[in-house]
Order: structure tokens, then C-alpha cells, then sequence
């Protein structure tokens, strides 16, 4: 890969000019229209290349789709789609897609099936899902569901009496940071973050790799503040985007944050440097907080994490200096070294001594619509608990835990699991330890997988469903907490090309042959719409036609006048934390040093590109020509020593021997020696993603160790180690 700096950062410019129809004073109706003289059809919708969920325009010529660009209207993408939400279109006609319902004639995961009809498919699921329901209760199905699509099947599955419904996006995801912010602000960091980086004058990065993470509208205001030369700290083992765009550039050894986040606080009590008053009116335990991080001066900080103490000291006072428009970016991926949800209650601790929680430039107050959910009949009430986290282990876990689901699958324990339904989530990819994943695959009675591609999870199951994807159909409105409250639609832009349905339509069908047709009391998703939009006062033709509504802003600061309540025990801001030091755990976080490789070994880390979203892009032809293959990164001391140069082909073993495919070396000054670094997403072994297969490598194939979050119960995945083999 060869792209410039810029080009990273680079957010494809909507053409404002082919959206005439478009007044962008708001004045003007209509986001969709048709051009006389182009034969464009314009429609709008919202991406879903990620789960970031932009407003776009979509224009269809003569029933073919042309292009996608950003809503200008849309608070998301203001007018601007990423380069995976411009690329999206090639989806629709992807010649690798599933094309009708399948159902397994072989052995698991041999991806021999027969095409059958949606009924035989889902008759074939209902009685299944029955016979498990007679023998050991409905809670013995359980559903790995991600993102917006997967909410019918949860309305479904919690219909037929069952709430062990999990996603990697709390425990492999942003479950410890969520974790760590609400015990001590009694909120979470948000999904759309409400981190408000346009206003910051001070920006702090540890890990946050903005540019290849590349969340839109936190792009594009990271952009507008390194614009207006706010000062960024990149704390990050390696020289990241974001890192070419810093005042203060950290190399930090891995997994020693919370080191340096402690040393940073010691120096900001130590010199007075806080938010006095906001914390005399705002925090709770303040006098016990300072006791406990007396000892953590930059000089006992410096050997753990490399970082000079004049350094800790200079950045330290660098945040200070523009407080509280000082953010520290909660992050997102925080599933890390097993020790992250308090490393991320030492980033909410910091942004408390900034005073930038509920301030401008630091952590605003979303807001959102409130819509009504359409009428059903009431849930079962709960029989058994669910099965992730027995006798209350991970006491401060707030969702389902995915890996907690599969070891009960495994055990039997608590109580047997039998059936799994999945939606939209690689497991092969997204769970640590794919032995484990297949292991409790195998004791399953039935597994059946709703994707759009043949995905590795697919190639398990025993029922294959093929959804419509993102620009063939509707889904629920898209209703998030930001800084305006915000409803935008999916809306079908062009036909599913063969007998693929939408979520909601499968969904549907299933409660029907379950016998719980009751729960979906409309006939369509158009009724269904319709009815929920006037709850709320709103007209779906309007929404059909504009694609996005957006409401007043409320005051988002709590200088303009924003609610400053926080839902902890003390109803203030925990410095010190009862809630966990009655459960046994440190009430105020303190440092473990990671425990180190075996010697010759790699700590193997991993992140992402901009022009890929996880393991769901490499079919993506437009996409693939931007980044074909992923390599990994080795430091260029190493790299000599052990005679190798960019371009080579490598493999990577692991501590437990795990042996990874093919994967290029990059050999750089841009990462530390100890460690190695690659993107996500590649290294496909399901040979029905023929245009995938056998591209670049996976961490995930090398990920067989991980460390639980004893708060919560999240999979600290980077404690992983590997060797470099040449191809020879
Ligand atoms: N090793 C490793 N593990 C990780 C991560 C990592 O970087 N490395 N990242 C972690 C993080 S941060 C997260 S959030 C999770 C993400 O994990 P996943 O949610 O598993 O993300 P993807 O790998 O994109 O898998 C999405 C699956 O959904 C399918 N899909 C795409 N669009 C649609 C659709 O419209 N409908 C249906 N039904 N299916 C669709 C794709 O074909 C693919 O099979 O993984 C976590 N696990
Ligand atoms: N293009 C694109 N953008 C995406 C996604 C995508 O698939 N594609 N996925 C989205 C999702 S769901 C998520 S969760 C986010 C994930 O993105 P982030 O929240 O930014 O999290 P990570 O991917 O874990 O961060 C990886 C970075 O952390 C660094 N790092 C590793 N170990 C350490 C350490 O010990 N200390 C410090 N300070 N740094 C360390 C790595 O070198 C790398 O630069 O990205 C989102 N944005
Ligand atoms: S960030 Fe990019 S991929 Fe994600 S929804 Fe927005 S445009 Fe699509
Ligand atoms: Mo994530």
C-alpha cells in the first residue's frame, strides 16, 4: 500500500453539485429526485459498511445502481462518505454473494449444502428451534446478533422465550470502556461517541488510530481540529496516521497504558493543575484518589512504559494548559491486555481532572429522538438466567457476554446450549480462539447463520439464510443519541438480485412458523414504519423522501445549561469507587506490569485500514483495489536482523504454535521492536469468497490466548506472541 498521508485522512467529497434537488440552507425539500436530463434517480438511505450508519444519496440510472455519496443533510456523514461507504455499491453485484436458502447435506463446516425454498428453510429452523425448546428450554437457543438489521431476530428469539443474545461489540469490543466510564461517570462513552473532537484544542490519542479507524464524522472533525492546530498526543506503539498529525508523539511499550495514564494524573494533582472547582462541585472521593497515585511519579512510570518523565511531565501540563477543551479519547476497540476496563476508568479519571465531561471540547451530552416502539404483546418473563456469566463472575458486566455463551456451550454449564442463530457477525474472526468457537459448534443440535456472503461462520452452519443487503431493503430506523437528535432511513435502492429477503421479512416468518405471529402484529415493514414515525408526530413519506429528520440541539454543555447528573452511587463523579471495592476490586485503578513473550517472540497487535471494515470488504472489488492484501508490520532493526525486507513473503507461528498464511512484511522505523502490527479482516478460508481467499493474512487465526476482564468479562486479545518464518 502506497497512499499518501493525506489520502488516509481524505473523506471523499460528496458532489454537492449533482445534488441540485438538494437546498443545503434546509430550506428546500427533497433529497430524492429524478434528473430529466441524467436519467438519475436519487434516493436516499444510510450505509452500512460499518456500523457508523452515514446518511448517503444513492443514484440509480435505468434500475442499476451508479453511485453513493454522503447526505448532506445527514449529521453523520454531512455530506461525505468514507471510502469503504463510496465503494459500498460493489456489494450489490458481488458474484460471491448468497443467492438462496441453504441447508447443510455434509459434515459441519465442509460448505457442501442443497438450495432449498425460504419455507423448507425456515420450516426446517422452526422445528428445530421447537425440539430444543421441549428438551431443555427455550433459553437453549441463544443468537450472536451485530448491529442495526439484527433486531427482529432479537424481538423473535425474546418471543419465544429466550435473552442469551450476545455481540462481540461489548466483550471483544467496546464492552471494558463502557464498563469503565459508567462506574465512573454512571454513563458510558457512547456508539456514536460523544466525543466532541471539533471543539477540542487538546487531543489525546492512546491507540485511537482516527484515520485508519475510520469512523466518519469523527474523521472529519478530527480533520477540522488538526485544521485549526489543535495540539495532538499520540500515545501508541506505533507511528500511526494520527501520529503524523501530532504535537506529541508517544511510542508507549504495549500494554502499559495505564501506567502512563496514572503517571499523567500524578503529575496534574502533584502541580495543582486540575479543575479545582469542577471537581470540588462535581467529584466524589477525590482526598482517597490522590493517596492512591502518590507513588506513580513519570520517574516510576518511565521503565514501564518507555516514555521519558520529561516528556510525561511536558504533555501532562500540554493537556492542562487547554482544559477543559482537553479530550482523551475513550477509544473504542478497548478489549486489549485484560486489564481494560480499568485502564479505561483511568482515561474517564483523567477527562475528570480536565473538567471536560459534559464541557466543550471534551465529552458532550447527546441527545436523541424518542420514538414509541410499535405495540406486541409482552415477553415470557425470563425463566433462567442467562448462561454467559454464573454466579454473577464478571460482576459488572451490563450485556450478554458473547465468549461467555460459547464456554456454556462447551460445559453444558450452567445449563445446556443447543442452538445458535447468527446475524451479521464472523465468529471465525470476531471471537478469540477459533478452536474454542468450532469446539462448541459441535455441540450444538442446530446452527444457523443469516449473512450475505459465504462467510467462515456460514461455512459452519447447518441452515444458511441470505439476506438483502444494505441498499435492497429497509430496516428500523436509525435512532442514535449525538449532538441533534437524529431519525434516518434505510430505504431499498435497488432489487436483491436473487431470492435473498431482509431481516425483518425472515424474521417475521420465523416467529409465524414458531407460532408467534402475534409479536408481529403489521403486515410490512412499510406499516410498520409508517406507524412508528406518526407515534412520534413524523410522516414516512416525508422521511421516505428526505431520508434523514433532524431535530433541535439541546444545550449539549453543561455551561449552556445541559443536565450535569451522573448516575453512580455517591450521584457524582467516582474518583474513588465503593461499587468496586466491595466486589473486590481496586477503587482506584492501579498498574500491572503484561506479562512479557517467550524470548524471540513478537507481541502480535492489530488494527484497522480505511478502505476496509473488518472481515466483510475483501469481496469488495473497488475496495480490494485500494488495499489488496494486508502486511505485517516488523520495526527495521528487527526486520535486518533477521534478513528481511519489504515485499518478502512471511508467516507467523505463535506460542502455541498456530501457523498463519502468507502475509507480506512491511519493515519500518514506524513500530517499536518488541511487538508487530497488522490489519484485520484478510486471510479468508472460506473458498466460497473465492475473490477473498487466499489474500493476506489473519490475526485472528493467531489470536489462541486471551486474558478475561475480571470486571466484565471482555477478551483482552493482545497478549499474543509470534515468530517470523520466510516462505523458504
Ligand atoms: N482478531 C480480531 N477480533 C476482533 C477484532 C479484531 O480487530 N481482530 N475486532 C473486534 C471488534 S472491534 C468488533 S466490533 C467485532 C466485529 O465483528 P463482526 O461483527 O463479526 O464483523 P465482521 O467481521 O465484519 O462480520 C460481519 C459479518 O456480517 C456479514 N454481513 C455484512 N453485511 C451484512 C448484512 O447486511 N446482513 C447480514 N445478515 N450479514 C451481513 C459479513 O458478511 C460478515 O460475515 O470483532 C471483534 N473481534
Ligand atoms: N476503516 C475502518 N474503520 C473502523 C472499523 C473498520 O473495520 N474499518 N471498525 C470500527 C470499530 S467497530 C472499532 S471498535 C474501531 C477500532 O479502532 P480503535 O478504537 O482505534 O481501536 P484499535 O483497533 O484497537 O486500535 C489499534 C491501535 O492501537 C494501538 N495499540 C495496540 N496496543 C496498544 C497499547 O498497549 N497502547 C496504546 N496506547 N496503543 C496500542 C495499535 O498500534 C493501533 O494503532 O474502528 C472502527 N473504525
Ligand atoms: S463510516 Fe464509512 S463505512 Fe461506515 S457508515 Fe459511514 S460511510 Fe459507511
Ligand atoms: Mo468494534
Amino acid at each position: 500500500m502506497n497512499l499518501s498521508r493525506r489520502r488516509f485522512l481524505q473523506i471523499s467529497a460528496g458532489t454537492v453539485a449533482g445534488l441540485s434537488a438538494v437546498d443545503l440552507t434546509h430550506r428546500v425539500v427533497s433529497a430524492a429526485g429524478k434528473d430529466a436530463q441524467s436519467g438519475l434517480k436519487r434516493i436516499p438511505t444510510f450505509c452500512n459498511v460499518c456500523f457508523w450508519q452515514c446518511g448517503a444519496i444513492a443514484s440509480v440510472r435505468d434500475g442499476k445502481l451508479w453511485k453513493i455519496e454522503g447526505h448532506p443533510r445527514d449529521p453523520l456523514s454531512r455530506g461525505r462518505l468514507c471510502p469503504r461507504g463510496s465503494g459500498g455499491i460493489d456489494a450489490h453485484t458481488d458474484p460471491d454473494r448468497l443467492r438462496t436458502p441453504l441447508i447443510r447435506v455434509s459434515e459441519r463446516g465442509e460448505e457442501k449444502w442443497k438450495a432449498v425454498t425460504w419455507d423448507e428453510a425456515l420450516n426446517f429452523v422452526a422445528e428445530k428451534m421447537q425440539k430444543i425448546k421441549a428438551e431443555y428450554g427455550p433459553e437453549s437457543v441463544a443468537a450472536f446478533i451485530h448491529g442495526l438489521g439484527g433486531k427482529f431476530f432479537k424481538h423473535t428469539l425474546r418471543a419465544y422465550g429466550t435473552e442469551n443474545i450476545a455481540a462481540p461489540s461489548f466483550a471483544q469490543c467496546r464492552g471494558p470502556r463502557d464498563v469503565g466510564f459508567t462506574l465512573t461517570y454512571g454513563d458510558d462513552a457512547g456508539s456514536l461517541e460523544r466525543t466532541d473532537i471539533e471543539n477540542a484544542q487538546c487531543l489525546v490519542l492512546i491507540g485511537t488510530h482516527l484515520g485508519e479507524n475510520m469512523h466518519n464524522s469523527q474523521v472529519q472533525e478530527f480533520a477540522n481540529a488538526v485544521g485549526k492546530g489543535a495540539s495532538i498526543i499520540v500515545a501508541d506503539p506505533r507511528f500511526s496516521v494520527a501520529a503524523s498529525k501530532a504535537r506529541f508523539y508517544l511510542p508507549i511499550k504495549p500494554g502499559t497504558d495505564i501506567a502512563l495514564l496514572l503517571a499523567w494524573m500524578n503529575v496534574i494533582v502533584g502541580e495543582k493543575l486540575y479543575d479545582k472547582e469542577y471537581i470540588d462541585k462535581y467529584g466524589f472521593g477525590f482526598e482517597q484518589f490522590v493517596a492512591e497515585i502518590q507513588s506513580c511519579t513519570p520517574e516510576w512510570a518511565y521503565p514501564e512504559t518507555g516514555i521519558e518523565p520529561e516528556t510525561i511531565r511536558a504533555t501532562a501540563r500540554e493537556m492542562a494548559r487547554y482544559r477543559p477543551a482537553t479530550l482523551i479519547h475513550p477509544g473504542r476497540h478497548a478489549s486489549w491486555y485484560g486489564d481494560d476496563a480499568q485502564r479505561s476508568r483511568a482515561i474517564a479519571l483523567l477527562n475528570a481532572l480536565m473538567g471536560s465531561w459534559g464541557r466543550k471540547g471534551g465529552l458532550y451530552v447527546p441527545a436523541s429522538m424518542e420514538l414509541p416502539e410499535y405495540p406486541h404483546p409482552s415477553y415470557p418473563p425470563a425463566g433462567k438466567a442467562t448462561a454467559d456469566n454464573p454466579n454473577n463472575r464478571y460482576p459488572f458486566a451490563d450485556e450478554v457476554i458473547s465468549t461467555g455463551i460459547r464456554d456454556a456451550t462447551i460445559s453444558g454449564k450452567p445449563y445446556p446450549v443447543k442452538g445458535w442463530l447468527v446475524y451479521s457477525t464472523n465468529l471465525m474472526y470476531s471471537l478469540p480462539n477459533r478452536e474454542e468457537t468450532i469446539r462448541a459448534i459441535q455441540q450444538l443440535d442446530l446452527l444457523v447463520v443469516v449473512d450475505v456472503l459465504p462467510s467462515e461462520i456460514a461455512g459452519w452452519a447447518d441452515v444458511v439464510l441470505p439476506e438483502s443487503n444494505y441498499l435492497e431493503r429497509y430496516d428500523d430506523l436509525h435512532i442514535e443519541a449525538f449532538r441533534e437528535p437524529f431519525i434516518t432511513l434505510r430505504q431499498p435502492v435497488v432489487e436483491p438480485p436473487d431470492d435473498q429477503k431482509p431481516n425483518w421479512w425472515i424474521a417475521k416468518k420465523l416467529a409465524e412458523k414458531l407460532g408467534l405471529g402475534a409479536y408481529y402484529p403489521w403486515n410490512d415493514i412499510e406499516q410498520y414504519l409508517d406507524a412508528r414515525l406518526k407515534g412520534g408526530g413524523y410522516s414516512f413519506e416525508d422521511l421516505k423522501r428526505e431520508g434523514v429528520i433532524v431535530g433541535k440541539r439541546p444545550p449539549i454543555y453543561f455551561e449552556d445549561g445541559a443536565p450535569a447528573v451522573f448516575n453512580t452511587p455517591s450521584k457524582k463523579i467516582e474518583f474513588y469507587s465503593t461499587q468496586l471495592k466491595q466486589a473486590g476490586f481496586d477503587p482506584v485503578p492501579r498498574y500491572t506490569r503484561p506479562e512479557p513473550g517467550p524470548a524471540g517472540f513478537y507481541r502480535l497487535l492489530f488494527g484497522r485500514a480505511p478502505m476496509h471494515s473488518f472481515s466483510r470488504t475483501q469481496t469488495n472489488h473497488l475496495l480490494m483495489d485500494l488495499m489488496s492484501e494486508n502486511a505485517v508490520w516488523v520495526n527495521a532493526t528487527e526486520a535486518a536482523r533477521l534478513g528481511l525486507k519489504s515485499g518478502d513473503y512471511v508467516r507467523l507461528r505463535n506460542q502455541d504454535g498456530a501457523v498463519s498464511d502468507r502475509i507480506r512484511v512491511k519493515a519500518t522505523e514506524r513500530i517499536r521492536p518488541e511487538c508487530v502490527y497488522m490489519v484485520h479482516g484478510f486471510g479468508h478460508t472460506s473458498r466460497e469468497l473465492r475473490f477473498a481467499f487466499g489474500k493476506g493474512a489473519s490475526d485472528s487465526q493467531l489470536i489462541t490466548r486471551y486474558k478475561t476482564d475480571p470486571l466484565m468479562g471482555g477478551t483482552g486479545v493482545n497478549v499474543n506472541f509470534v515468530t517470523i518464518e520466510t516462505e523458504a
